[in-house]
C-alpha cells in the first residue's frame, strides 16, 4: 500500500471507520478529505465502540498522523467534543492536525440548513442537520470563513459580521426565525480558535511531504458515491465530492499520486435520508436487515432504508472511481436469508437498464431487475479465511465480482477487527 483511496460504493454507512481502522494499522497517515460532522464512522475496538465524526479513523492506532484536509468543513464545536470524549476513553490524538484550508461551520449554518429542509415539506432532502450544505454554499459562493481565519482575530471578527449579519437577515425575512448574536458566537469561537490553534497545519505540505518520503498515506471517504454532488442522486445528494477525485480536491493531491483506489460495499444497501432507491425491500426482508444489521444513523439515530445488493450502483461506483478493488462489508447479515436476490438492472418502459441513470425522473420509475442466489444457513461471524466461509457465501462473493468487473479483496463478517477476511 502506498496512497490509498478508500471511499463509500453505495449510500454511505458501508463500514468505512471499520475497514479504515483495518487499513491504518499499516498506514503512516490517514486522511479526511470531503463532508464533514454529517458522517458518522463506527470502529470496534475489542468490546468498545468508537463513534467518529471529524476525527479521521486512523486515530486509535497511536501515533498515526491524522489529517482533516481542506476539502471538509469542521464544526469546531464538535470537533472539541470529540477530542474531549476520545481523551476520556484514553485514546491520545496529539498527532492530528486541521487543514488551514479547511471552511468553518457557524451556528447559522446548521440553523440554516433545518430551516430550509423545513421549508422543503414533502420535498425533503433528509439532511443531517449539521450545516454542511449552507457552509459549502459560502465557500463556493466565495463568502466562507476558514479555519486559517482563526489565527487572524481581527480578520476573522470582520468576516464573522459580515456574514453573520447576511444570514441572520435570511433567518428572519425568509424563514421568520430568530437570528444569532454576533458578540456570543464571537466568544464561543475565540474558545475553539485557543483550543484548537496548536493543531491548525498547512496539511497539503504534510500530506505531499508524507507521499514524496514514500510514507504510506490512506484516505478516508465520507458519505457515499450516490451522495456525490455530481455522481450520485442528485439533489438528493450530500454538498461534497466523496467519489476518488475528491480525495485530490480536498486534500491537495495530484491523481498521479494515488496508487489504489478500494471501494467499500455492504453486501446489501441501505440509505439514509430521501430520494430513489431502486433495490428498497419495503418488506420483512427490509426489516429484518435493519434489526439484524442495526441500520440507525451513527450521527442521527435515523433509521436506515434497506434493500437488496445492487449490482447497477456498484458498476457506476466502479467507473467514477476508478475502484481498483471491493471491500465487502456485513455479510453476516445475510446468514439464513433464502434465496438472496442481487439487482442487475433496472426495467424503465420497454427496456433495461444496465447503466446508472442520471436523471431522477427515470430513476424514480425504474424496477428492479433480480437475479437470485442462494444462502447460506452457516454462522459465518468466525470465519477468518475464504476457505472458512460456505460455498454459497463464496459463490455471492464471486458473482459481485462478475457483475461488478472489480475484485473483491476484504470481506468483513462483523465489527470487530478481527472478523476481516483478507483475499488475494
Ligand atoms: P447532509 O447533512 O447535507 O450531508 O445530508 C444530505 C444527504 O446525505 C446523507 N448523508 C448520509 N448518509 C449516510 N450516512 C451519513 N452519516 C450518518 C451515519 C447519517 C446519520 O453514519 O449514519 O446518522 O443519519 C450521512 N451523512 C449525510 C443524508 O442522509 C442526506 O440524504
Ligand atoms: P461508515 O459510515 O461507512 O463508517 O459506516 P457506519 O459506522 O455508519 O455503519 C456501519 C455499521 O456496521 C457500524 O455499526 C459497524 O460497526 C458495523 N459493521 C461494519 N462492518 C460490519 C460487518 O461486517 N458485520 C456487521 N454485522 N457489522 C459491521
Ligand atoms: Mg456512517
Amino acid at each position: 500500500m502506498a496512497a490509498v483511496v478508500l471511499v463509500g460504493a453505495q449510500w454511505g454507512d458501508e463500514g468505512k471507520g471499520k475497514i479504515t481502522d483495518y487499513l491504518a494499522e499499516k498506514a503512516e497517515v490517514v486522511v479526511r478529505y470531503q463532508g464533514g460532522s454529517n458522517a458518522g464512522h463506527t470502529v470496534m475496538v475489542e468490546e468498545q465502540e468508537f463513534r467518529l465524526h471529524l476525527v479521521p479513523s486512523g486515530i486509535l492506532y497511536p501515533g498515526k498522523l491524522c489529517l482533516i484536509g481542506n476539502g471538509v468543513v469542521v464544526d469546531p464545536a464538535v470537533l472539541v467534543k470529540e477530542l474531549d470524549g476520545l481523551a476520556e476513553r484514553g485514546v491520545d490524538t496529539a498527532a492530528l492536525r486541521i487543514s488551514n484550508r479547511a471552511h468553518l461551520i457557524l451556528p447559522y449554518h446548521k440553523g440554516l440548513d433545518v430551516a430550509e429542509e423545513e421549508r422543503r415539506g414533502d420535498a425533503r432532502i433528509g439532511t443531517t442537520g449539521r450545516g454542511i450544505g449552507p457552509a459549502y454554499v459560502d465557500k463556493t459562493a466565495r463568502t466562507g470563513i476558514r479555519v486559517g481565519d482563526l489565527l487572524d482575530w481581527d480578520g476573522f471578527r470582520e468576516k464573522l459580521a459580515r456574514n453573520l449579519a447576511a444570514a441572520n437577515e435570511v433567518m428572519e425575512k425568509i424563514y421568520g426565525r430568530p437570528g444569532y448574536d454576533l458578540d456570543a458566537v464571537l466568544e464561543e469561537y475565540a474558545g475553539y480558535a485557543r483550543r484548537l490553534k496548536p493543531l491548525i497545519a498547512d496539511t497539503v505540505r504534510l500530506i505531499n511531504d508524507a507521499l514524496r518520503e514514500g510514507r504510506r498515506v490512506l484516505f478516508e471517504g465520507a458519505q457515499g458515491t450516490l451522495l456525490d454532488l455530481d455522481q450520485g442522486t442528485y439533489p438528493f445528494v450530500t454538498s461534497s465530492y466523496p467519489t476518488a477525485g475528491g480525495a485530490c480536491i480536498g486534500a491537495g493531491v495530484g491523481p498521479t499520486r494515488i496508487d489504489k483506489v478500494l471501494g467499500v460495499a455492504k453486501a446489501y444497501t441501505t440509505r439514509v435520508g430521501a430520494g430513489p432507491f431502486p433495490a428498497e425491500a419495503k418488506d420483512d426482508i427490509g426489516d429484518m436487515l435493519r434489526e439484524r444489521g442495526r441500520e440507525y444513523g451513527t450521527t442521527t439515530g435515523r433509521p436506515r432504508r434497506c434493500g437488496w445488493l445492487d449490482a447497477v450502483i456498484l458498476r457506476h461506483a466502479a467507473e467514477v472511481n476508478g475502484l481498483t478493488g471491493l471491500a465487502l462489508t456485513k455479510l453476516d447479515v445475510l446468514t439464513g436469508i433464502e434465496p438472496l436476490r442481487i439487482c442487475t438492472g433496472y426495467r424503465y418502459g420497454g427496456e433495461v437498464l444496465k447503466d446508472f441513470p442520471a436523471a431522477l425522473k427515470v430513476l424514480e420509475q425504474c424496477q428492479p431487475v433480480y437475479e437470485e442466489l442462494p444462502g447460506w444457513q452457516e454462522d459465518i461471524s468466525n470465519a477468518r479465511t475464504l476457505a472458512d466461509l460456505p460455498p454459497a457465501c463464496r459463490g455471492y462473493i464471486r458473482r459481485v465480482e462478475e457483475l461488478t468487473g472489480v475484485p473483491v479483496q476484504i470481506v468483513a463478517v462483523g465489527p470487530q477487527r478481527k472478523q476481516t477476511i483478507i483475499l488475494e
